[in-house]
C-alpha cells in the first residue's frame, strides 16, 4: 500500500498504531498524543524563502501595488514583524547567514563569488542530530552541495522558470512546467514521504521572484489591463546623497536590459510557451514603442513591464504558499508547525529609480518575515523590534530544544513570538555589503540602523558617511551627515557602530 494512502486508511480506523513494537502517532491526534506524553515532540519547521521578494510587494505590509492573500493568512494567523533586516543584502550572502547564524565574515560568504563551506556548523546540522528529518527543495545558490539535509533537490546555480533542471541528491533531471509550481510539487511529496514520526524541518526555496522575473503562462497577461502606481522616487536625482547613490548601476533607465523587459524571450521555452509569451509581449509592437520613447516616458514604460512580470511572479508565488498552507491543513500538520515567511533581502521596486538590493537603504535592507505557530503565537499579532536574518538559525534551534552553540551570533526571537520582548532586546542592528567591484557596482560599505537613524560608511574606493534621520525623512533623500544640528547623533552612533564590530568580531573593511 502506498505511504500515503496507508496513512489515510489509518487515520479512518483511529489516531494511533502500533508500529515495529512502538506507538506512532498519526498528525492532528493531539488528544492521544498528550495522552501518551508525547506533547513534548518539538514543533515541525517549514521554512518558506522567496528570492528578493521586497516586503512592499507584500499586501499585509501595506503593499500599493499588489494582493498577497496566502503571505497574509501566515500574518492574519500568526506574527509579522514590521523591522526585519538583513546583514548583507545580497542572495548567497544572506542564506549563508540564514544556515549558520553568523556574520558572513565569519562564515566566509562575503559575496556571491564565494563558496559556502559545508563542513562548517549549520542550523541543519544540529537538528538533524536532535531527531529532525531535514530537507532542502528549490533554491540554493551557495556553490558547493547541500549538507545537514536528508533529503535535497536544488535548482542549479539560479536555475531558470521554464522547464527548469534540478539536482536531486546530485543527480540532474528536467522538469517541464514552471519552477514555482514545481518547487511546491517536490515539498509536497517529500512531506507526504517522509518518516512520519519524526519532526521535520523543511527549507521550502523559491527562484521567484529572481531577475529576470519571468512569470507562469497562467499570469502572462495579469495585471494587462492596469496601470502600477510608481513609487515617488521613480525619479530621483541622488542630490543630497554621496558618490554611491550616483555611481551605482542599477537604473531602471540605464541598467535593465531587453531581456528584462522581455523584448527577448529566455531560450529553453517549448514551442507552445513561445507562442503564449510572444502573444503576451508582443515583441515587434512593443520594441517599436520603445524605440519611440524618451527619457522619463521610456523610465515609466520599462517600470510597467518590469513591475508587472515582478508582481506576476509572486502571484504564483502566493498561491503555492496557499497550496502548501491548505496541505498542512489537510495532513493535521499546521497546529504543530512553525510556518516562515521570509525572502533573502528586500528589492528596489523602482524606489530611487532602481531595481536589485545591496544598498543598506530601507528597501533592500528591509526582509519580509511571517511566522505562523498556532500553540505561542497570538494571531494578528504585529511585532516592532529590530530583528535580523541572523536570529533564524538561534530561533529554529530554540523550537528544537537544542541549546545555541556559544559562536552563533543571532538571538532566538521565540520570546517575541510569544509577544514578550525581553528588556535586553537589541536596539540596533549591524550591517555590511562587500560585492564590489562587481555587477552594479554598489560600493562596499557597514553601518548601524536604530530606530530612528542609520549611519552608513562607504569604504574601499572612497571614504564618505552618510546619515538619515528616518522619522523626518523615510526615504533617505537627504543625507546629514555634515549637517550642524547632528554631530551629537554622529558620535552617539559611531560609538554604536565600533561597538557592534567588536562584538561580532568584524575588523573587515574601513576602521570606524
Ligand atoms: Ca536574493
Amino acid at each position: 500500500m502506498a505511504k500515503q494512502t496507508r496513512r489515510q486508511f489509518l487515520k479512518s480506523i483511529g489516531c494511533a498504531v502500533a508500529s515495529g513494537g512502538a506507538m506512532s502517532l498519526l498528525p492532528g491526534c493531539t488528544s492521544i498524543a498528550q495522552t501518551l506524553g508525547a506533547e513534548k515532540k518539538p514543533p515541525n519547521i517549514i521554512y518558506i524563502m522567496t528570492d528578493d521578494h521586497a516586503a512592499h510587494a507584500i499586501s499585509c505590509y501595506g503593499s500599493k501595488i499588489n494582493k498577497t492573500p496566502n503571505l497574509d493568512r501566515i500574518a492574519r494567523e500568526g506574527m509579522r514583524f514590521a523591522n526585519c533586516f538583513c546583514t548583507n543584502s545580497i542572495c548567497a550572502p544572506s542564506r549563508a547567514v540564514i544556515l549558520t547564524g553568523k556574520y558572513s565574515h565569519i562564515n566566509g560568504v562575503i559575496d556571491n563569488a564565494k563558496e559556502f563551506d559545508g563542513s562548517q556548523q549549520t542550523f541543519p546540522k544540529l537538528l538533524q542530530k536532535a531527531g529532525y528529518e531535514t530537507a532542502v527543495i528549490g533554491k540554493w545558490h551557495l556553490k558547493t552541495d547541500p549538507t545537514g539535509f536528508d533529503y535535497w533537490n536544488i535548482l542549479p546555480g539560479q536555475g531558470v522558470y521554464y522547464n527548469p533542471i534540478m539536482i536531486e541528491m546530485g543527480q540532474k533531471k528536467k522538469y517541464a512546467g514552471y519552477v514555482t509550481d514545481i518547487i511546491t510539487d517536490h515539498c509536497l511529496n517529500w512531506l507526504k514521504e517522509r518518516t512520519p514520526d519524526k519532526p521535520f524541518c523543511l527549507m521550502y526555496h523559491h527562484k521567484a521572484p529572481h531577475r529576470e522575473w519571468e512569470p507562469a503562462p497562467k499570469y502572462l497577461t495579469l495585471y494587462d489591463d492596469v496601470t502600477i502606481p510608481e513609487p515617488p522616487t521613480l525619479f530621483d536625482d541622488y542630490s543630497n546623497r554621496g558618490r554611491a547613490a550616483k555611481e551605482q548601476d542599477m537604473t531602471i533607465e540605464k541598467t535593465m536590459n531587453d531581456r528584462d523587459v522581455k523584448l527577448v524571450a529566455p531560450k529553453n521555452l517549448t514551442p507552445e510557451q513561445k507562442k503564449l509569451w510572444d502573444a503576451a509581449y508582443e515583441p515587434k509592437n512593443e520594441a517599436f514603442r520603445k524605440a519611440n520613447l524618451q527619457g522619463k516616458d521610456l523610465v515609466r514604460w520599462k517600470y510597467q513591464r518590469y513591475i508587472k512580470d515582478y508582481l506576476r511572479c509572486i502571484a504564483s508565488v502566493d498561491d503555492n504558499v496557499g497550496r502548501m498552507l491548505d496541505y498542512l491543513d489537510e495532513a493535521g500538520l499546521a497546529d504543530n508547525t512553525v510556518v516562515i515567511y521570509a525572502s533573502d533581502q528586500g528589492f528596489y521596486l523602482g524606489d530611487h529609480g532602481w531595481f536589485d538590493k545591496r544598498f543598506m537603504y530601507e528597501e533592500s535592507l528591509r526582509m519580509p518575515l511571517l511566522v505562523r505557530y498556532p500553540k505561542e503565537i497570538k494571531p494578528g499579532s504585529v511585532n516592532n523590534d529590530i530583528v535580523m536574518n541572523l536570529d533564524f538559525a538561534p530561533t529554529f534551534l530554540d523550537f528544537a530544544g537544542v541549546s545555541k552553540p556559544a559562536d552563533v551570533q543571532g538571538r532566538s526571537i521565540r520570546t517575541l513570538l510569544q509577544g514578550k520582548t525581553p528588556k535586553n532586546w537589541r536596539k540596533s542592528m549591524y550591517y555590511h555589503y562587500y560585492e564590489y567591484p562587481a555587477v552594479h557596482s554598489a560600493k562596499r560599505h557597514y553601518g548601524v540602523r536604530t530606530e530612528r537613524y542609520k549611519l552608513i560608511h562607504f569604504y574601499n574606493d572612497i571614504d564618505e558617511w552618510e546619515l538619515y534621520d528616518l522619522q523626518k525623512d523615510p526615504d533617505e533623500l537627504n543625507n546629514i551627515y555634515n549637517d550642524p544640528a547632528y554631530p551629537d547623533v554622529v558620535k552617539q552612533l559611531k560609538a554604536e557602530l565600533s561597538r557592534l564590530r567588536e562584538e561580532f568580531k568584524d575588523d573587515t573593511g574601513a576602521p570606524v
